[in-house]
């Protein structure tokens, strides 16, 4: 009997033109079920809280106590009240608050954000608060109560406020905190900019009662023929419900129904034209029901590996890459405007790349959008970097969080293909296997459409008659898809011998990134010296040449991303003369001109 439904339950899959779904592809449900911010913001119905907010400064922390989150009016002539936030400071939202006051450059600690808004509720309508991000951490207040909190600075999060908006005036406050502890993440030292603030856009967000939270629209893992479609309602009146999902220029138009829980999911076949670096072609996706509707642009793509080879579309592809973080050195500020990434991504194109790494945390939405509107392929990762102590649970319960938080803003995304976990965490630290294949698995059990990998160090040369074979001991090679090295020869360490002698064995068998690798040169110095004490870009050239040269004799390499486009601020970087808080490994300086090694990396990219 159960047999028969079954075949009849697929003979009418089959005439409906849907294929029932794959187990794989039922794994990836925990994909959109989390308590993640909709997918798509920026296509919802927003009131912009962006502008100018009053701050006041916290050094001392005071202002949990003292409820500076609650404002009152004086009563009378003799009630009196100190707390005020207008008059002094004021800052830029998006923006961190490092660039906006020089007094404000190094800050570490609390600032409370206030402003003003009069809106207009309508009913049948839920609203949300959404930030695209808080650097680090934040509490949140509406009309003088607390409403929400959150951890990390690379990642959105909503906040409903559904009856505590007002029809009229409101107040928003938010505590934002920079400070970074031995169990935050990034921890206590990072070589990038600790930038605090709220650096990414701020909205009210008006939804229907029940709306359309989430969506997967994505090829099936290596099948360029089937398209996997999860979709999440959420609001009273979820379960059951008819929901249309259309691609106009390709002619794709199905319906499907909603589970108990919200959730409609399917297999659909389908034909499209495949998104790659040379065609990005990203279609017009609508996703509506009877209340709602969401709009957006959606390419499809297939990746995987085999042997040593990152296929694209079934194809082998080679990723010239460059290393970015979200900064524009030459006015020492974060990224943050659809501008921002244009510059950014404007100057890797025309070192030739077609692939970026996104260092070292997630990057702002518009980032991630526009690079794969100019056909970029993409390494996103969380920062996990270095002597993180990820023998504590409560790191690790943050890693997850940052992770899905990652993957559910940018999964409709298919310029990215490499979901990083980690960079240069030290193998011999304590927890380190453990939480690092937890979290490899974490990923693939949200996504089996791109490539799981880690930036690894600690490769040793090893002497092997007349040549140098470079190797890397580190048992989660095991676990990757593709594997990432960092190595600094020339800089942090001697070569060990000429380039056209050193040899790569690191992780044979499977795709090799060098995901870094490079030197720190002044732009202009061209000190004709071969001293790494120089700080020249005749040096830093040399160290780019030296390494190209080596890249050949590395059987597996399927791309490179050298440190790093721009230079960078990193106030931690202690060489007076030259340094003076910038790391000066970019191969463009902060004002945007390009040094020596700019010409090498762009002909090896050329060839
Ligand atoms: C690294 C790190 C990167 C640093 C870079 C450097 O290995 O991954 O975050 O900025 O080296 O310049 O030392």
């Amino acid at each position: 009997m159960k047999d028969k439904l079954l075949f009849v339950g697929l003979v009418f899959a089959l005439l409906l033109n849907i294929t029932p779904l794959f187990s794989k592809d039922l794994k990836l449900l925990q994909n959109i079920t989390g308590d993640y911010a909709m997918q798509n913001v920026m296509e919802r119905n927003c009131l912009s809280l962006n502008g100018e907010w009053d701050v006041m400064v916290d050094p001392s922390m005071l202002g949990e106590k003292k409820k500076w989150w609650k404002i009152r009016t004086p009563k009378n002539n003799h009630d009196f009240l100190e707390l005020k936030y207008e008059g002094n400071y004021r800052l830029k939202v998006p923006g961190d608050w490092n660039h906006q006051y020089p007094e404000f450059f190094y800050y570490r600690g609390n600032m409370w954000y206030k402003r003003n808004f009069t809106y207009k509720v309508e009913s049948g309508r839920r609203l949300f608060l959404h930030f695209g991000a808080v650097s680090q951490h934040c509490s949140v207040y509406l009309n003088g109560e607390p409403i929400g909190k959150h951890e990390g600075g690379y990642t959105p999060f909503q906040i409903e406020v559904t009856g505590k908006i007002k029809t009229g005036k409101n107040y928003l406050i938010v505590r934002v905190d920079n400070c970074v502890t031995e169990k935050t993440i990034p921890a206590l030292q990072f070589d990038w900019c600790n930038y605090g603030g709220i650096t990414r856009d701020v909205n009210l967000v008006s939804v229907p009662e029940t709306y359309i939270r989430d969506y997967f629209v994505q090829l099936c893992q290596d099948d360029e023929k089937h398209l996997q479609v999860h979709i999440r309602l959420d609001g009273p009146s979820c379960a059951g419900r008819n929901v249309t999902l259309s691609i106009p220029e390709a002619g794709f138009k199905k319906n499907i129904t909603t589970d108990a829980s919200g959730i409609a999911s399917a297999v659909f076949k389908s034909k499209f034209e495949l998104w790659s670096p040379e065609n990005p072609k990203l279609y017009e996706v609508n996703i509506s029901t009877a209340s709602d509707t969401v709009a957006d642009r959606i390419g499809f793509r297939t990746v995987r590996v085999q042997g040593e080879d990152i296929l694209l579309n079934g194809k082998p592809v080679f990723l010239s890459g460059i290393n970015i973080h979200e900064e524009i050195a030459s006015v020492r500020r974060r990224a943050c405007t659809p501008a921002d990434a244009r510059y950014l991504l404007g100057e890797a194109k025309s070192l030739g790349c077609n692939f970026v790494r996104l260092a070292h945390y997630p990057q702002n939405e518009y980032m991630v959008r526009l690079a794969e509107e100019m056909g970029f392929l993409m390494w996103e990762e969380i920062p996990v970097w270095q002597n993180i102590s990820l023998n504590d649970l409560d790191v690790r319960r943050r890693g997850e969080t940052m992770l899905n938080e990652m993957i559910s803003r940018d999964k409709n995304r298919c310029g990215i293909i490499i979901w990083s976990v980690s960079n240069e965490t030290f193998p011999s630290a304590k927890g380190r296997l453990e939480a690092l294949v937890c979290f490899v698995n974490t990923v693939r059990n949200h996504d089996n459409t791109r490539l799981v990998s880690s930036a690894l160090h600690g490769a040793k040369a090893v002497k092997d008659g007349d040549r140098y074979v470079m190797r890397l001991d580190d048992p989660l090679i095991e676990h990757l898809d593709v594997v990432g090295n960092n190595k600094y020869m020339g800089w942090y360490e001697p070569f060990p011998c000429d380039g056209k002698n050193l040899h790569w064995e690191i992780g044979l068998g499977k795709p090799l990134i060098m995901s870094e690798f490079g030197a720190e040169a002044v732009y202009g110095n061209d000190i004709d010296t071969l001293s790494v004490n120089s700080w020249s870009e005749t040096y830093m050239e040399w160290v780019y040449k030296e390494d190209i040269k080596s890249f050949s004799n590395a059987r597996n390499l399927r791309g490179t991303s050298p440190w790093i486009l721009f230079d960078f601020l990193s106030p931690g970087r202690s060489n007076s003369l030259y340094q003076n808080g910038w790391n000066l490994k970019g191969l463009i300086s902060p004002e945007g001109n390009r040094k020596k090694a700019w010409y090498i990396m762009h002909d090896y990219y050329g060839k």
